[in-house]
């Protein structure tokens, strides 16, 4: 039977047995007046769908999900996170970036720096009708839970002290070239802040200027004197920080070989004997690397021939 048919009788046998329970007829004319009256009721209110906005998204446009801590400034200092970069904070944001990807559909690429993380569907999607409020709700509730779900695999000995939050935005790129420099302008900005924060932490911690103090020195400062600073100053070459820092986490499915042990029954061992079978499973890996030149893209082409 099909499940609606099915659904139907069940809600009809409902309404016989409320009436019943009135201590009113169960016969057959008044239980047509009845289901007319519900169907009548279905046709009066029915009409506030039509209040819902389509924002169904462009078709062959690139679909981005941008979301970002909530107030992180505040988060981090409460949860102590280490400055300028905090390893625990950012592996569980990789986590949270991964259980994504592998939850939902279409995600071909992630990129994620400081408090945020881009996720990347593609052009053919249609995913919930390619409803853009489907797309970021679900990649923001999903995000968020695991955070909070995984957060004592990285904290410790920190407790979660209040519920974080995340926003999230839907942008739309129609060509490869926009959505190569939409990450690019991400990939900048994790540079750019990483460099500034190094530096500014030295200033503080190793250097015992003052928050404003460091703040002085460092205003309309340029990459290279940032560099020099660092290098002459505290003996730190920016390019030998982790690459987790200076470049973030770019996640993107990968042809794993596996190898997994199997009982299986065979004439010659009806009792079942254990062998080796190898598969290839799709995977989601992280990589620090630079996806501003070509060479990431040229590596990893399939990720916009979209003909997946
Ligand atoms: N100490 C520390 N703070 C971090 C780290 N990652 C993110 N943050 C904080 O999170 C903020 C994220 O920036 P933004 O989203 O603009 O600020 P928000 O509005 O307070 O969430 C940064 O300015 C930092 O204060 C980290 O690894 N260590
Ligand atoms: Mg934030």
């Amino acid at each position: 039977m099909l499940y609606r048919t099915y659904l139907n009788r069940l809600s009809k046998a409902a309404l016989t047995v409320g009436f019943s329970r009135c201590g009113r007829e169960t016969n057959g004319g008044f239980h047509v007046q009845a289901q007319r009256h519900k169907t009548m009721a279905k046709t009066k209110f029915e009409y506030v769908r039509q209040f819902e906005a389509d924002d169904t998204c462009l078709q062959n446009c690139w679909v981005v999900v941008r979301l970002d801590g909530r107030n992180f400034h505040k988060f981090a200092n409460l949860h102590d996170f280490r400055k300028p970069n905090d390893e625990r904070a950012l592996r569980l944001m990789t986590r949270c970036a991964l259980t994504v990807m592998e939850e939902l559909n279409d995600i071909v690429i992630a990129y994620g720096q400081s408090d945020e993380y881009s996720f990347v569907f593609k052009k053919t999607s249609n995913w919930f009708k390619r409803r853009a409020s489907k797309f970021m709700s679900h990649v923001v509730s999903q995000f968020s839970s695991s955070f909070v779900f995984y957060w004592k695999d990285y904290f410790k000995d920190q407790a979660l002290l209040f519920p974080p939050g995340f926003d999230g935005r839907v942008i739309l790129y129609p060509s490869n070239q926009n959505l190569r420099d939409y990450l690019s302008w991400r990939q900048a900005d994790c540079h750019i802040n990483n460099l500034y924060n190094t530096t500014f932490w030295a200033l503080v911690q190793q250097g015992g200027l003052s928050n404003s103090e460091a703040e002085e020195k460092l205003k309309g400062s340029l990459a290279g004197e940032k560099n020099d600073i660092l290098f002459l100053e505290f003996n730190v070459n920016y390019n030998n920080e982790p690459e987790m820092y200076r470049k973030g986490t770019v996640l993107i499915w990968h042809k794993v070989d596996e190898s997994i042990d199997k009982k299986i029954i065979t004439p010659d061992a009806p009792e079942g004997k254990n062998v080796v079978v190898k598969r290839t499973r799709k995977k989601v890996l992280p990589f620090h690397v630079d996806i501003i030149g070509d060479k990431f893209w040229e590596e990893h082409s399939e990720i916009l021939a979209d003909n997946s």
